[in-house]
């Protein structure tokens, strides 16, 4: 039998920084690498976004009604250090902080994203992540917000999926006229980031003994596409690469062994200083935050460059390593218009894998569907498929509960709709749809999908509809 969800699950949504605020350049914002980006021209860009910046207030009385009972956002690092580090920009903290206290104003709980993909471009500029001066930057910024927000917040993400951002960085953006950088300064970056984020969770719990820090990865499951068995050895790799390397740093402090002799074989191992892996193991997340959207289906690698494609993953990621492995067509899963698996199933698995590795709390910080949604001239949004797909999926994390899983608040993306990162507005999430075009930004008017009825259904009777 079905387990219910516990009593004080927190239903959420989420959001990051520059995919909704705009505001871009007020009140002393500095640029972010985001705001450098080689941007898609036909798609929008996030200078003005869904307006959240100026209309948070709005936004929250919505939640409100929708009966969230926490919000993932993200603060944005350059707006409360323009060049990153040095000169505090007092008007930032002062946004967060009214954003804050107008959550708890509604007993929603702020879930802070402190690292969401929007790095100071005056750090960029310094090398970024491959300068290990970022990592004091990014505690120093750290030290900031839990000094000010400490006390109203209890629950932190470090770094928004820090395995796309080593493992895909073409699909977060380059900034302009810049190259993909290379394998070897990736994974220096990664050391780097791995560094920052022990340092500031140690932080965290010095500064803020009552709240939980934990990072926030992109996990799934990969699945061999037959039973042969270099087909599974081939799967075991890239959940590995993608997905464990990652996470037993996070909790242990220690490089996956399957991890270092794959770059110790490539030459592309991250320069480790003394105290460094002592600084990640000291890190101790109190949970582990995961964002879940499909799962991929590998086999064994040929060894060439035809490994390497968009076929089985979605149209901005290649999947695919020579030597590694190489990603199939899975038959027995949809995908969405924009070609990403739709695996409710995959995500029950993937919990059970989490859970069972680290034995911590698991919050799902994104999980959604992204779809050209059409507003009618009667001023509805009939998204249907949204519905679907979020209902498909509570089903299995109440199947993983039931499996003795310990999940406690889930965060689909996105509370409203956001610029998504390659298709801007053509393809959307929120539960809330913005009034915008791709470059007519309209009135921005906020109007509630179908699915935000019915997911206020869902919070109202604690996932029973
Ligand atoms: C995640 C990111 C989000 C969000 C989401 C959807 O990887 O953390 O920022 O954008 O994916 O992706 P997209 O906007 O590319 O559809």
């Amino acid at each position: 039998e079905l387990k219910p969800f516990p009593k004080d699950f927190l239903w959420g949504a989420s959001t990051s920084a520059y995919q909704v605020e705009g505001a871009s350049e007020e009140d002393g914002k500095g640029k972010s690498v985001i705001d450098m980006m080689d941007h898609p021209e036909d798609t929008a860009g996030f200078t003005v976004a869904s307006d959240h910046y100026h209309r948070f207030k709005e936004d929250i009385r919505l939640f409100h009604e929708l009966g969230l009972k926490g919000y993932r956002f993200s603060i944005a690092w350059t707006r409360i250090f323009p060049e990153g580090t040095g000169e505090i920009n007092e008007k930032g903290l002062q946004h967060y902080e009214e954003l804050i206290d107008e959550l708890i104003k509604y007993g929603i709980e702020p879930i802070v994203t402190l690292y969401h993909f929007d790095l100071p471009y005056a750090l960029e500029e310094k090398g970024g992540w491959g300068n290990r001066e970022v990592i004091d930057a990014f505690v120093e910024y750290a030290r900031i917000l839990f000094n000010r927000f400490g006390k109203k917040v209890n629950y932190w993400l470090t770094i928004n999926e820090q395995n796309t951002l080593i493992l895909h960085p073409g699909a977060v953006g380059v900034p302009k006229g810049g190259k993909l950088p290379t394998k070897t300064s990736l994974y220096q970056q990664n050391h780097h980031m791995l560094v920052a984020q022990g340092k500031v969770m140690e932080l965290c719990h010095e500064m803020c003994p009552h709240s939980q820090i934990g990072p926030a990865l992109n996990m799934t499951s990969m699945y061999q596409a037959t039973s042969k068995p270099e087909d599974a050895i081939a799967a075991h790799n890239w959940e590995t690469i993608r997905g464990w390397s990652f996470l037993d740093l996070a909790v242990h402090g220690k490089y996956n062994n399957l991890l270092w002799s794959y770059l110790e074989n490539r030459g592309w191992q991250p320069e480790i200083l003394e105290g460094d892996l002592e600084a990640i193991g000291k890190g101790h997340p109190d949970f582990i935050a995961i964002n879940y959207y499909s799962t991929a289906t590998i086999s064994e690698s040929t060894g060439d460059a035809s490994d390497v494609s968009p076929r089985a993953g979605d149209q901005q990621i290649m999947l695919g390593e020579p030597g590694v492995y190489r990603a199939e067509e899975n038959p027995y899963v949809d995908k969405t218009k924009y070609g990403w698996v739709i695996d409710p199933v995959g995500l029950r698995l993937t919990l059970r894998k989490v859970y069972e590795r680290y034995n911590l709390p698991i919050m799902i910080t994104e999980n959604g569907i992204g779809a050209p949604d059409v507003l009618n001239d009667d001023g509805s949004v009939r998204d249907d498929y949204r519905i679907d797909f979020i209902q498909a999926h509570l089903k299995q994390i109440q199947w993983a509960l039931t499996d003795g899983v310990e999940v406690f608040g889930y965060f689909p993306w996105a509370a409203l709709d956001v610029v998504s990162t390659h298709q801007g507005y053509a393809k959307r999430y929120g539960f809330i749809y913005v009034n915008r075009g791709e470059f007519d930004v309209k009135d921005l008017k906020r109007i509630k999908k179908d699915s935000f009825y019915w997911y206020q259904k869902v919070i109202e009777s604690n996932g029973k509809d």
